[in-house]
């Protein structure tokens, strides 16, 4: 009698299953018209997990949680099963990869997607943390996998299952060709294992993600989906039904107007600072620099250098650029009230990233501080425009001087 697991077939955990039982001649069938966040939360489904999590399958004996052990579980419905290895230390080094598979990369590949996916707090320090810790392992099953075909031994094992389950999440959503690049054994034994008939059975044709997806708002979590759907798994599965609640419709509100818009009027007409600085293409300490500070109304306005308190983290080019990226991405609330340059400096990591800001008022607004959580990730100072030096920073901030303060640019970045 075929074995009854819960799940919905778009749900890579449940793939360890299917494909163990693939190698091993098991009948494991998919509940059927399963639909994620209501018949996982039955409670019959509770009885059987507590967490409400899925997979679970049922067995003759009562149901098991938990993808690992539920692939363990299929592997050893078959006696002698050379998924599990044949001896006792290619046993041990099975269950060391499958550990590996699940604490050192599904849980750091989580770590960088589930966030920006809009599933928990997206922060750039935990991201920075969640990459370089990936890669350690990366670093490592890639040494591995330069003189090994498989994990263990010369065939598959469950512990190719896991680990190709796992990576299968992160070049489906996250490990784009760029990043994973780095890792060619890495990609040649992934690209291998999915294409073996017991992995294709149920993963289909599988493709990698072209780009890190953008950081989501977390203000509405969405699970998030595993990459394509795969083939049809013995019984039919259900379709994952969108998880989206409709939302309720609002009449509009008068917008309130900006403090920034009370203010008395300035001489300073950012437009045409913007303008200016755009059009200038050469000389531009002669006519953008002067035409700033003869433009500058320190009533009006005011000048802040930024610092990134994280510094040491920056330790990845392309996410220290993607990291400034999305900053720039979320002050555009503030582009009628402000200008800034954001400089990535260093040929090396780490990168400093640091900046200049000008904006509306004295103050840093209080809407921006409020709304753009980026900015209690930089130590803000106000420029002191009677201090020479401070000055001439400013203007070297603004025309991208290299080298800056002695070190290269690895970029600069204007908001306007
Ligand atoms: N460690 C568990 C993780 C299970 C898990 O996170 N399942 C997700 C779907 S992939 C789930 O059921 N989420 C629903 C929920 O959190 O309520 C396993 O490997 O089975």
């Amino acid at each position: 009698m075929a074995l009854v697991l819960h799940a919905g077939c778009t749900n890579k955990n449940a793939f360890k299953a299917l494909i163990a039982a693939e190698y091993s001649g098991v009948e494991v069938e998919l509940v059927k018209d399963f639909e994620m966040g209501v018949s996982n939360k039955t409670p019959e489904f509770l009885k059987m997990n507590p967490i409400g999590k899925v997979p679970v399958l049922e067995t003759p004996d009562g149901p098991v949680f938990e993808s690992n052990a539920i692939a363990r579980y299929v592997t050893r419905v078959k006696a002698d099963n050379p998924l599990y290895g044949s001896s006792l230390i290619e046993y041990a080094h099975i269950e060391q990869w499958i550990d590996f598979a699940s604490m050192e990369i599904d849980a750091n590949i989580s770590r960088w997607l589930y966030p920006r996916c809009g599933f928990m707090v997206y922060l750039p320090p935990a991201e920075e943390a969640a990459i370089a810790a990936l890669k350690r392992a990366l670093d490592a099953l890639n040494t591995h996998l330069a003189s090994n075909t498989y994990l263990v031994g010369h065939s598959v094992t469950l512990a190719d299952i896991i680990m190709t389950c796992n990576l299968y999440t992160g070049f489906g959503r996250i490990l784009t060709k760029s990043f994973t690049s780095e890792f060619p054994h890495i990609e040649r034994y992934f690209w291998t294992l999915v294409n073996q008939p017991n992995f294709q059975k149920i993963l289909g044709e599988v493709k990698q993600v072209e780009s890190i997806p953008p950081v989501q708002s977390t203000k509405k979590p969405s699970q998030p989906k595993e990459p394509a759907k795969p083939k049809e798994v013995k019984k039919e599965a259900a379709p994952p039904k969108a998880e989206e609640a409709a939302e309720e419709e609002e009449a509009p509100k008068p917008k309130a107007k900006n403090p920034l818009d009370l203010l008395p009027p300035s001489k300073m007409i950012l437009d045409e600072w913007k303008r200016l600085y755009s059009n200038t293409k050469t000389n531009f300490r002669e006519v953008a620099i002067k035409g700033f500070w003869d433009m500058f109304d320190p009533e009006g306005y005011s000048l802040w250098f930024c610092d990134y308190k994280y510094n040491d983290e920056n330790t990845v080019s392309f996410v220290t650029l993607n990291k400034v990226g999305g900053f720039l991405q979320r002050m555009d609330l503030a582009r009628k009230y402000a200008f800034g340059k954001m400089l990535i400096i260093g040929s090396e990591p780490p990168f400093k990233v640091q900046g200049l800001w000008l904006f509306r008022g004295t103050e840093i607004p209080q809407f921006i501080i409020d709304e753009c959580y980026d900015m209690e990730l930089y130590e803000w100072k106000k420029v002191d425009i009677n201090d020479e030096a401070q000055k001439e920073r400013v203007s070297q901030m603004i025309e991208d001087c290299e080298p800056f303060e002695g070190e290269a640019l690895l970029d600069a970045k204007c908001f306007k």
